[in-house]
């Protein structure tokens, strides 16, 4: 409980170590997610799932893999490197960050202790100096071969030595905020203090490698107010563009900068490109200095990039990165689905980034991204065990026999394992999704049943939800002041609830309808108007008032672009924030062969014992059949589609999420 409060204290407010105070931030602070109660049957067992078996199975594979090896091994300064990579330390970090969020909701002792077991070890392979990174500590004379013979050497291409330090400030931020306790704070304090004696205008120039210590500079500075770390993580972000060593006439980004976001320089940039992890990363840590600096250059540059990512370069179900060589972002209109890479971090990296620009802005379509990638292309990276992971993301898994290279299964682990450990951060983090609050103005983002107190010129409202989102459009929203208080509720009308699939026009409803989201207030319907996506209802609250909003989640068919040609002729099935997809095991086999044509119809049905309970979308649809090496027919068969994100837990299979309308698009695949 003690521990629970301080999170509060210092999530609210960012005087912490020096008593100081920051003039400019966001106009809109988040409602922390240690003090947003969740009681829901679709992320809370996900989050309890996520601390009792992701994140130890998480600690104990960098135990058995080596990872933890390594740090024991570099504070001997003896030994060889056992891992494969040199940002192998990350894991860790991402782990102790999760963990470090799951203890603020879970008080355990024997974790806490365990952490600090790890950062006992993480301090003794810090160098005197500050610097830390295995790769290199253990044996200075033959550092990982990434890694360069000299510190941050290859800092531009490939060491990760400020990937490294990024994740451990933001481990350190979480573990401080949680526990109250500096060891691991003070490793990372003294690492940043290092990194800016070396890095700066007029000191060693470099553009990171791997974006993350930008965001990280920004924890700290939030959290000592020291305004070099600021500074540091502005720097970093200018120093991009500015590399003459590129071959700017190439068309490839490993040669031309791209790669990396250091083609031109950031308020440059205006679309989305290079390694997606990266990018996304880059552009949450633009927005938080655009937010801290007022910078007018950032922001536009965020926004352009923002639209050219939401209107050419998102799939359907809300992932980024296209292309697998380079993990990286395609041209416009470059969203294949038979080789789909979408990696999971890609997905956290875009909620991150979509969050900031929610809370520098103040739109809803920002909320719509974040949910759109969170309910669909984020959690398919989790198995519903909390014990298996994608590290990739399938659009489509078609002739399972031929095409091997797609990933059809989740695996525990992966040699490069970035995506599982940051998955165990993301997870414990949702509370603090759900709402937001500017001055006498309470967002209500996403609808998880729970409950929140906050306070408005110190005066305390409870706000309870209750529903069975994202399966039902009823909400029931109780608001409580403890007295009568003037105040504006501003809750999120879904872009999907307004005939909108996505903020721009890269998928479309086919058909629009009339139905708009109803709203009462106490029983009684009220007209209300909407702003940047947000139903405003402006009153005097009091005690158990009740908000009752219905959203229409009818079943909708999702249309591309005609300029994003993998799609053509072709529809996916979207019910609520939900993205469909028909799986091998519920249609006969395979999916390759469906057709849903424009007269199909669907119902919903809920399905409490069906993959942790899912509501189903039926159908009767036809399906090409080979009856033999000449001829083929069509037959009408019964179609079951599920959430895409459930998919892959049955065994492997086919899976597809764009279905033909017609014959035509129809790709005949010999069934075995
Ligand atoms: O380079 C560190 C991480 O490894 C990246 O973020 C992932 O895409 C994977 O390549
Ligand atoms: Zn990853």
């Amino acid at each position: 409980m003690i521990m629970r409060k301080f999170f509060l204290l210092l999530s609210c407010s960012v005087v912490v170590l020096s008593g100081w105070s920051q003039q400019k931030d966001y106009p809109i602070q988040v409602v922390p997610f240690t003090q947003v109660k969740l009681t829901d049957s679709f992320w809370l067992p996900r989050i309890k799932i996520n601390h009792t078996v992701t994140i130890p199975a998480s600690f104990e594979r960098c135990e058995s893999t080596g990872r933890v090896r390594n740090f024991e091994m570099a504070a001997a300064q003896s030994g060889k490197f056992c891992t494969v990579y040199p940002f192998d330390d990350t894991d860790i970090y991402k782990t102790i960050e999760g963990a470090s969020f799951s203890l603020s909701l879970y008080p355990d002792k024997a974790l806490e202790d365990y952490i600090d077991t790890l950062i006992l070890k993480i301090r003794s392979a810090q160098e005197p100096d500050g610097y830390l990174y295995t790769a290199r500590t253990i044996n200075p004379g033959e550092p990982h071969l990434w890694a360069g013979k000299e510190r941050w050497e290859k800092e531009r291409e490939q060491s990760h030595e400020l990937y490294n330090a990024g994740h451990l400030y933001e481990a350190a931020t979480a573990h401080y905020q949680a526990t109250g306790k500096k060891n691991l704070l003070d490793i990372a304090l003294k690492n940043a203090d290092l990194v800016c004696s070396v890095f700066g205008p007029d000191k060693k120039h470099v553009a990171p490698g791997h974006e993350v210590i930008e965001m990280g500079l920004v924890k700290l500075y939030r959290i000592t107010g020291k305004k070099e770390y600021l500074e540091t993580a502005k720097y970093f972000i200018e120093e991009r563009g500015h590399y003459d060593g590129y071959d700017s006439k190439s068309d490839d980004p490993w040669k031309n900068g791209a790669y990396w976001q250091d083609h031109i320089p950031v308020v440059e940039q205006n679309e989305a490109v290079g390694h997606a992890v990266r990018a996304g990363y880059l552009y949450a840590a633009m927005t938080d200095v655009a937010a801290l600096t007022n910078d007018k250059e950032f922001i536009h540059a965020v926004d352009t990039i923002w639209e050219n990512v939401v209107g050419k370069k998102l799939y359907v179900q809300g992932g980024i990165g296209a292309v697998g060589n380079g993990e990286r972002f395609g041209a416009n209109y470059e969203l294949p689905n038979a080789t789909a890479y979408n990696e999971t971090c890609a997905s956290i990296a875009n909620v991150y980034w979509n969050h900031r620009m929610f809370l520098l802005h103040g739109e809803s379509k920002y909320i719509d991204i974040l949910e759109k990638t969170l309910y669909n292309g984020l959690i398919s990276g989790v198995g519903m065990d909390g014990n298996s992971f994608f590290y990739t993301n399938a659009m489509e898994i078609k002739n399972i026999f031929e095409h091997k290279d797609m990933e059809a299964a989740r695996s525990g682990w992966f040699t490069c394992s970035c995506c599982p450990t940051n998955v165990t951060r993301l997870i414990p983090a949702i509370p603090g999704y759900v709402y937001a609050q500017k001055n006498s103005d309470v967002y209500a983002n996403l609808f998880i049943a729970g409950s929140t107190t906050i306070a408005i010129n110190k005066k305390s409202i409870q706000i309870e939800q209750e529903n069975n989102y994202p399966w039902d459009g009823n909400l029931i929203f109780r608001i409580s002041p403890r007295s009568p208080l003037a105040f504006t509720m501003r809750i999120r009308i879904p872009g999907w609830a307004r005939g909108q699939a996505i903020p721009s026009d890269l998928y479309a409803f086919q058909q629009q309808t009339d139905k708009k989201a109803q709203i009462k207030i106490n029983g009684e319907a009220i007209n209300y108007s909407l702003e940047d996506g947000y139903a405003i209802l402006k009153r005097t609250w009091r005690k158990g008032d009740v908000v009752e909003v219905n959203l229409p989640m009818d079943v909708r068919r999702v249309v591309a672009n005609n300029k994003l040609k993998d799609d053509l002729g072709k529809v996916a099935l979207q019910r609520g924030p939900i993205i469909y997809c028909a799986e091998w095991p519920d249609n006969n086999g395979e999916v390759s062969n469906i057709i849903v044509p424009a007269e199909a119809t669907f119902e919903a049905e809920f399905k409490p014992s069906m993959l942790k309970g899912i509501t189903i979308l039926k159908s009767e649809v036809p399906a090409v059949r080979i009856l033999n090496e000449r001829n083929v027919t069509t037959q009408y068969q019964p179609f079951v589609a599920i959430p895409y994100y459930a998919w892959a837990h049955r065994g492997k299979g086919e899976m597809m999420i764009w279905f033909p309308t017609s014959v035509k698009h129809v790709e005949i695949i010999p069934a075995h």
